[in-house]
C-alpha cells in the first residue's frame, strides 16, 4: 500500500548522509582560535548588517529591509548557536501548506499527541517542539531560537515555543511542527520562515491536492539555494492516482534541482482515534529518521551540509545588500543634487539681478534721483564729482534729503528679489524630489515653500549687508579721495551710492533710468552714476560690497536648501556600511573554507 518515491534514496543510510563527504579537516584544521574562526566573522557580519539600513523608498529596499531582518534572524536563531554546538540534536522542522497534516505526521511519527492536529485552518499558529527527554535541556537552555519563549503548555501566541519530550524519539533528533508556509496570518506566514531558516533538515509536507502550488516551490527553491538538506513528504495520495501524481511531482523536484531529496509518499488512509495515522503509513519515513537517529556520522553530516550551505549563501545574499544599501548612498547624491542645482540656479538669479540693473528701477531708482537731486550727496563727495555738482544741483529741483527712503528702497527691492528667487528654488528643489519615488516620500508640503522664517531672515539679511557696507567705506574710504573725512554723512551717501553701484556694477547704465523719469533727473543721476562708476575706489568698493552680499545669499540660500538636506543626511547610509559589509562578508567565506565544514555542496 505505502508507495514513495525512488527507492534508491530511501535505502541503507539517509540519501542526504551519502551526498556529504566527510570535512576534509587533514589540511585545514578547524578554526577555533583567534579572529579568524567562523563565529567571530559571523559576529562580526552581524554587526556590518546591524549598521545598515534602508530607509529611501526604493524598489531594492524593502527586499534588502527582508534579507537583512532573515539574516540576522538566522545567524542568531541558527547558525551561531550551531556553530558553537555542532554535536546538538538535529532539528528536523516539519513545514507545509495549511491541512497538509504536518501535525498529524508529527504525532505520529513519535507516537503521541504532542501537536494538536485540528479541522479549523490554520491550527498550528505556534511552533511545537518534540525531542527525547534526553535532549530537551539543549532545546530548553534557548541557544537556538532564542526569540521564542519556551512554554511547556500549547500556545497560540507566536512569540512562544512549545517543548513536548516523547519517550517514543530516540535522542539526537526532534521534530519542529511549524505553522503553515502560505498561511493567511501574517504572522504564521514570516514565523514558518524563521523556522525553516533555524532548520538542519526541513521535512516539507504537502498533499495530492496542493504539491503544485506556488508558494512551497519558492521556498524550497531558496532553501536549495541556501543548501539546505530536504526531505519531501506527499501526504493523502489516492492509492489509484499515486504513481502519477508521484512522478509528476518528481519531475517537479528534479527540474527545480532538487531531484535528490528523498521523496516520501504516504497513502491516504484514516487516522485513528488518537489522530494517528496507521503504522504502515508512516513506516518508511519513520524507518529513515530512526536510521538517521542511529548514526551520529550521518546526522553530523546533514548538519554540516546544511549550516555550510546557509554559510555558502551569506555571501550572495550580503552582496545584494551591499548593492542596496551603495544605491542608498547614490540615490541620496542623486536627489540632494536636485535640491543643489535648485538653489544654484536662486543664487545665479540674484547674480544676474546685480549685473542686469533690474534692481535699479522704480522705486530704487525713484529714490536715487530724489537722494542725488538734493545736492547733498555731491557735498561728500570729491572735487571732481562735485564739479558736476553745480550743474546737477542746478538741474534737479531741491527736494528733502531722502537718504532713508533710498535704504529702505533698496533694501525692500533686495527682499523682494531674494523672497522670488528663495520661492523658486523651494519649489523647483519639490518638484525635483517629487518626480522621484525616493524624494516624494521624503517630501512635506511646507518644502514647497520658503522656510516660514525667510522674510525676516532676508531682510535681515540685507540690513547686515547695508551696515557691512558703511562699515568697508568707513574703513577704506578714510583716506580716499571722494570721501569727506570727518562728515557721518558722507560715509552714509557714499554708501548708499556704492550700493547703488552694486546694483549696477558694471561701468554701464541701466538703461532702465532713461525711461523711468524724466529728463531733468535723469541727465543728474546718469551724470552722478557715471562719475562714481568712473571712480576706481569706488569700483573696487562696489566689488567688495556685492560679493559680501553674494556671500550673504549664498549662506541665506544653502540654509533653505538645508531643509531638504537634512532629509537625504537622515536617511543616508554611511558611505562606508557596503565596504563594511563586503568585508564580513568576505570574512566569513574565509573563515568558512578553513573551517572544514565546507564538502562542496554548499558552494553552488
Ligand atoms: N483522513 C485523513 N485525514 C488526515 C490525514 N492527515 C491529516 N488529516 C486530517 O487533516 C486535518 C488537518 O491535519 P493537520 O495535521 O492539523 O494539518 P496541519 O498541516 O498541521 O495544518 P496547520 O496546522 O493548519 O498548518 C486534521 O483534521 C487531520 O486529522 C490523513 O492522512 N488522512
Ligand atoms: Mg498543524
Amino acid at each position: 500500500m505505502t508507495t514513495h518515491g525512488d527507492p534508491a534514496t530511501q535505502s541503507g543510510a539517509p540519501a542526504v548522509a551519502a551526498r556529504t563527504g566527510p570535512p576534509d579537516d587533514a589540511e585545514d584544521p578547524p578554526a577555533t582560535t583567534g579572529d579568524d574562526t567562523l563565529p567571530a566573522a559571523l559576529e562580526g557580519l552581524r554587526a556590518a548588517i546591524g549598521a545598515t539600513s534602508f530607509p529611501l523608498s526604493l524598489p531594492s529596499a524593502e527586499p534588502a529591509r527582508r534579507t537583512a531582518a532573515g539574516l540576522t534572524d538566522q545567524l542568531d536563531d541558527y547558525l551561531l548557536p550551531r556553530l558553537t554546538r555542532l554535536d546538538a540534536p538535529l532539528l528536523v522542522v516539519v513545514g507545509g501548506s495549511t491541512g497538509a497534516g504536518k501535525s498529524t505526521l508529527v504525532n505520529s511519527l513519535v507516537q503521541a499527541r504532542v501537536s494538536a492536529a485540528g479541522v479549523l485552518r490554520p491550527t498550528t499558529r505556534s511552533p511545537v517542539l518534540v525531542c527525547s527527554p534526553a535532549d530537551s535541556s539543549w532545546f530548553r537552555q534557548g541557544e537556538l531560537l532564542p526569540g521564542l519563549t519556551r512554554t511547556n503548555e500549547p500556545s497560540e501566541d507566536p512569540g512562544t515555543l512549545q517543548l513536548v519530550t516523547a519517550p517514543a524519539l530516540p535522542p539526537g533528533l526532534a521534530f519542529l511542527d511549524a505553522p503553515d508556509i502560505d498561511s493567511v496570518v501574517d504572522a504564521n506566514r514570516a514565523l514558518a520562515g524563521q523556522l525553516l531558516a533555524a532548520a538542519d533538515l526541513w521535512l516539507f509536507v504537502t498533499t495530492a491536492a496542493r504539491y503544485a502550488d506556488a508558494v512551497p516551490w519558492e521556498l524550497l527553491r531558496s532553501a536549495r539555494s541556501r543548501g539546505a538538506v530536504i526531505a519531501m513528504v506527499l501526504d493523502r495520495v489516492p492509492a489509484e492516482a499515486s504513481d502519477e501524481i508521484a512522478a509528476h511531482l518528481s519531475e517537479m523536484l528534479a527540474e527545480q534541482g532538487l531531484g535528490q531529496a528523498p521523496l516520501f509518499v504516504l497513502p491516504e488512509t484514516w487516522v485513528d482515534g488518537q489522530g494517528l495515522l496507521p503504522g504502515r503509513v508512516t513506516a518508511p519515513l519513520a524507518d529513515w529518521f530512526a536510521r538517521l537517529a542511529a548514526d551520529a556520522d550521518a546526522r553530523a553530516a546533514v548538519v554540516r551540509q546544511t549550516l555550510d550551505g546557509a554559510l555558502a549563501a551569506v555571501h550572495p545574499a550580503i552582496e545584494g545588500l551591499a548593492d542596496a544599501a551603495d544605491e542608498q548612498v547614490e540615490t541620496a547624491d542623486a536627489l540632494d543634487e536636485r535640491v543643489q542645482a535648485a538653489y544654484r540656479g536662486a543664487h545665479r538669479t540674484v547674480e544676474q539681478g546685480l549685473t542686469d540693473g533690474r534692481l535699479l528701477r522704480g522705486e530704487v531708482l525713484a529714490r536715487w534721483q530724489e537722494f542725488v537731486g538734493t545736492g547733498e550727496f555731491f557735498r561728500t563727495l570729491e572735487a571732481r564729482i562735485g564739479r558736476l555738482r553745480d550743474r546737477l544741483i542746478a538741474a534737479v529741483t531741491g527736494r528733502p534729503a531722502p537718504a532713508a527712503e533710498l535704504r529702505t528702497a533698496i533694501e525692500s527691492q533686495l527682499v523682494t528679489l531674494l523672497r522670488g528667487v528663495a520661492a523658486e528654488a523651494a519649489e523647483n528643489a519639490y518638484t525635483g524630489w517629487k518626480a522621484h519615488p525616493a524624494g516624494a516620500a521624503l517630501l512635506e508640503p511646507g518644502l514647497a515653500h520658503p522656510g516660514d522664517d525667510l522674510p525676516e531672515r532676508a531682510e535681515r539679511l540685507v540690513r547686515e549687508w547695508q551696515r557691512g557696507v558703511l562699515d568697508l567705506v568707513r574703513a577704506e574710504g578714510g583716506d580716499k579721495r571722494f570721501v569727506a573725512r570727518t562728515a557721518a554723512y558722507a560715509v552714509n551717501a557714499t554708501g548708499l551710492a556704492v550700493m547703488i553701484a552694486v546694483f549696477a556694477s558694471t561701468a554701464f547704465i541701466p538703461t532702465g533710468l532713461e525711461v523711468a523719469t524724466g529728463a531733468g533727473t535723469t541727465v543728474a543721476a546718469q551724470a552722478v552714476l557715471q562719475a562714481i562708476f568712473g571712480d576706481q575706489a569706488v569700483r573696487t568698493l562696489a566689488n567688495k560690497a556685492r560679493v559680501d552680499l553674494l556671500d550673504r545669499v549664498r549662506t541665506l540660500l544653502d540654509e533653505e536648501a538645508a531643509r531638504y538636506l537634512a532629509r537625504t543626511e537622515a536617511a543616508r547610509p554611511g558611505p562606508e556600511t557596503a565596504d563594511a559589509l563586503r568585508r564580513a562578508a568576505t570574512r566569513v567565506e574565509i573563515a568558512r573554507h578553513r573551517s572544514g565544514l565546507t564538502t562542496g555542496e554548499g558552494d553552488r
